[in-house]
């Protein structure tokens, strides 16, 4: 149930990722004072959230940075017993399933035993009746299918290293909460995009694309398999989510979803007709392209180092527990989920495209 939000203390990991960025937003918002943990690396890293940055010698900060890293127990025991948060969002992971082949025991440090260290954390420092747990959880744990639509009940199946470990994180979460009486939730989020998504996931791959492709900065864009289906939602929209399970009066773990699903395929003649390109489409499989209609050029066309060693080819949320309990859903759609994001890579090209007239170098990173 609600309670007054102004003065309490939340601490996210991952805080400059995508969620991370909207939640720590969102919590500013009601008042919370936001303490975030974020890697060291060798240049800035905090673009989506410079907007939200206060200079540290500021009195008063309502958002403030911690050096951390969830591989790293002592660190994360440190900053938790000087934060001493009421809310603890874990968002940070290792979260691309096709990079977690290539890297499946750092994954693994990261996304399932960073859990526990947190969890552990808790314990050790006596919070477990103070602060609240947010597990990251994801539709990726339903891997292959064992029923459609997916709902917190549905067998977990996982078909990636990611996966693999999220499930982990997940079953430590729901043990935590059972053993020692930790408030842990797990939101089992489906795909969620928006223009702060990590330009390497397929949506954002797109948009980003098709914003180059119309303003000439690119040809065309590889993708894998364009038959994977997937429900995606709007992080602005989950992240809401994420508190609300905080705000309940016993723990539990929802699934996040729209109820609605799309191929890969039908995400990109969505993108292209945000910038007035109608595409079609010719062959099969890994030898299917797509040609712009009107002008018959080469957009699209399937590179199969793309495909994952196992897929999972098809998502579907069902979130009538979370719209029963927590009383609210998902509600931005797909098109204008799509709009926006394209709107927001339009910008970023049209500054590329300034740049390249004015004879800067701008770079083409495609991945
Ligand atoms: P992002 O990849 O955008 O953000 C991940 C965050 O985790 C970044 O801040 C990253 O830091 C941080 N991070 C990575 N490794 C470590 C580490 N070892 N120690 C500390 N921080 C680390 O992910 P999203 O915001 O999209 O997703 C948030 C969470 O939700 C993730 O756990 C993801 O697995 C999960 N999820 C996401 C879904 C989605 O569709 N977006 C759906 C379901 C679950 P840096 O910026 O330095 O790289
Ligand atoms: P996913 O997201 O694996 O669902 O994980 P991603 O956008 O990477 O892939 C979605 C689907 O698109 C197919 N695909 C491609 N994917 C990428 N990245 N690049 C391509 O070129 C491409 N072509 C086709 C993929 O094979 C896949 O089927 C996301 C992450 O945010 C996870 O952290 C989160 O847990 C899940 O969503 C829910």
């Amino acid at each position: 149930m609600a309670r007054k939000e102004k003065n309490k203390v939340a601490l996210i990991t991952g805080i400059t990722g995508q969620d991370g960025a909207y939640l720590a937003e969102f919590l500013l918002k009601k008042g919370y004072e936001v303490h975030g943990i974020k890697r060291r690396a060798s240049s800035f890293n905090t673009d989506r959230i410079d907007h939200l940055y206060r200079d540290p010698h500021e009195s008063d900060r309502k958002f403030i940075l911690h050096y951390g890293d969830l591989t790293d127990s002592t660190n994360l025991i440190r900053i938790i017993q000087e934060v001493q948060p009421d809310e603890l969002y874990n968002l940070a992971a290792q979260s691309h399933v096709a990079v977690s082949f290539e890297t499946p025991e750092y994954t693994a440090n990261c996304d399932a035993l960073g859990t526990l260290r947190l969890l552990e954390a808790i314990r050790i420092l006596g919070l477990e009746k103070k602060t609240k747990f947010y597990q990251a959880s994801t539709s990726e744990l339903f891997g292959k299918v064992q029923e459609i639509p997916q709902k917190e009940t549905t067998p977990f199946y996982p078909r990636s290293p990611y996966a693999v470990a999220k499930m982990y994180s997940y079953w430590i979460c729901v043990n935590y909460r059972e053993a020692y009486g930790i408030y842990a939730c797990n939101g089992i989020l489906f795909n969620h995009e928006s223009p702060l998504r990590g330009e390497t996931f397929v949506t954002r791959k797109i948009t980003r694309a098709v914003a180059r492709i119309k303003l000439k900065l690119q040809d065309k864009l590889y993708l894998g398999n364009l038959d994977s289906k997937r429900d995606w939602g709007h992080a602005r929209d989950y992240v809401k989510m994420q508190w609300l399970m905080l705000r309940q009066d016993e723990p539990d773990d929802y699934c996040i979803s729209t109820g609605v699903q799309y191929s890969v395929r039908d995400f990109v003649n969505a993108a292209f007709k945000e910038v007035g390109i109608s595409v079609r489409w010719e062959g099969q499989g890994k030898d299917e392209k797509g040609y712009d209609a009107e002008t018959g050029a080469l957009l699209v066309e399937v590179d199969p180092r793309y495909f994952r060693p196992t897929e999972v080819e098809t998502l579907l949320g069902d979130s009538t527990k979370a719209k029963e309990k927590l009383g609210w859903v998902p509600e931005i759609t797909l098109d204008e989920m799509v709009a926006e994001m394209v709107r927001g890579d339009l910008r970023i090209a049209e500054r590329d495209e300034l740049c390249r007239r004015e004879g800067f170098e701008t770079f083409e990173y495609n991945e």
